[in-house]
């Protein structure tokens, strides 16, 4: 039998997850988990090159592992673990930061947003985010890297990365792709759809969280934004709220976009943004009580964390010494 190839994908627990990170990425990690070995991660490591509050960060890294084993991840299948728990991930970063170059990290737009947004703390952690990323990877010899368009260019580095790598030392690395999703890849915010809904983002009402309640996910949903206009049709570039929400409809409901405008011929805005919140409450209900009824359990999730982080080390060291090998570390 061919082996199976390897996924390797990672949320940040700077905040609750959002309905973009779960269409966006999490979606796809779930129907990819059966054909796949599987290594999903909550990065707490990239997290803090933002300032966190501790206890709040502790207590989003583990809901976050309730919201993957919720969502459909099965820690006896797939490799759930947290970032911190295994240090061949820091050990690495170093190691790629010394083959990233000044100029490819200046360009990551993610650098350049979030440096904007903490001027009063552009840290070199910020900086050299895009090297652990590739660390994360790599070291799993990941094939597949499922994530919303916004970590394109990230993914893409990690391969410039490890290219340069394997161009000096032989093949060290499997190169990955990004897996990016057609519908759903970069969900806008509801209240503003030129920008990203993102986690991080205090804009009340734009942002829509796994678990969030469903009389607010409707109430979100009735306020968004869209246009003047009266017709649900799909136009990304005059439209964008309703083409954003059109989106979501879509990867709630499965029906595709002409369908949809069908649906809602001469039937207005207001049916339209009802139907979609309905949707993404049912598309989330489940998810919410599933995770809050794990969340109980915390020497389950104790379990399914550090079960995690022993196969996902025993994995990352095989490629760690690998990596010492060829670029001339002392055996240790
Ligand atoms: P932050 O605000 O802390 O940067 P975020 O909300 O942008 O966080 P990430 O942790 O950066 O979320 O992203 C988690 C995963 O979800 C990534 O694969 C990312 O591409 C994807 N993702 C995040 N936001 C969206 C979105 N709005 N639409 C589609 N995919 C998204
Ligand atoms: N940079 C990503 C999170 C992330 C990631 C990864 C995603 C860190 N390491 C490895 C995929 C693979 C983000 O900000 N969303």
């Amino acid at each position: 039998m061919e082996e199976k190839k390897t996924i390797f994908s990672g949320i940040q627990p700077s905040g609750e997850l959002t309905l973009g990170s779960y269409l966006g990425a999490i979606k796809n990690w779930v129907a990819l988990a059966d054909e796949y070995n599987c290594f999903y991660c909550m990065v707490d490591m990239h997290a803090i090159t933002v300032r966190q509050t501790p206890a709040e960060l502790r207590r989003r890294t583990l809901e976050q592992l309730a919201q993957y084993i919720a969502s459909g991840l099965d820690p006896d299948k797939c490799t759930l673990f947290i970032q911190s728990h295994v240090p061949q991930h820091a050990e690495l970063g170093w190691i790629l930061d010394c083959y990233t170059m000044f100029g490819e990290l200046s360009r990551m737009t993610q650098f350049k947003d979030k440096s904007a947004k903490n001027a009063d703390n552009i840290n070199a952690g910020l900086f050299t985010y895009p090297s652990l990323m590739a660390a994360d990877i790599l070291l799993y010899q990941t094939d597949l890297v499922p994530v919303g368009s916004d970590q394109k260019q990230h993914v893409e580095l990690t391969r410039d990365i490890a290219t340069r790598f394997n161009g000096i030392y032989g093949d060290v690395f499997t190169i990955p792709e990004p897996y990016i999703p057609k519908i759903g890849a970069r969900i806008m915010s509801l209240t503003n759809p030129e920008n990203k809904m993102s986690k991080s983002d205090k804009d009340n009402g734009g942002c829509i969280y796994i678990m969030q309640q469903p009389e607010e996910i409707m109430r979100c949903f009735k306020r968004a934004v869209t246009d003047s206009d009266t017709a649900v049709r799909y136009d990304a570039e005059n439209k964008k709220g309703i083409s954003n929400l059109m989106s979501i409809y879509s990867v709630a409901t499965g029906r595709g976009f002409d369908e949809i405008e069908r649906e809602f011929d001469g039937r207005g805005y207001g049916d339209f943004k009802a139907a979609v919140g309905e949707a993404v409450v049912e598309l989330l209900r489940p998810i919410r009580e599933e995770a809050e009824r794990i969340l109980k359990d915390k020497s389950y999730l104790e379990g399914v964390y550090k079960a995690g982080a022993e196969k996902a080390a025993a994995v990352a060291c095989r490629t760690l010494r690998k990596v010492h090998k060829k670029i001339g570390f002392v055996p240790r």
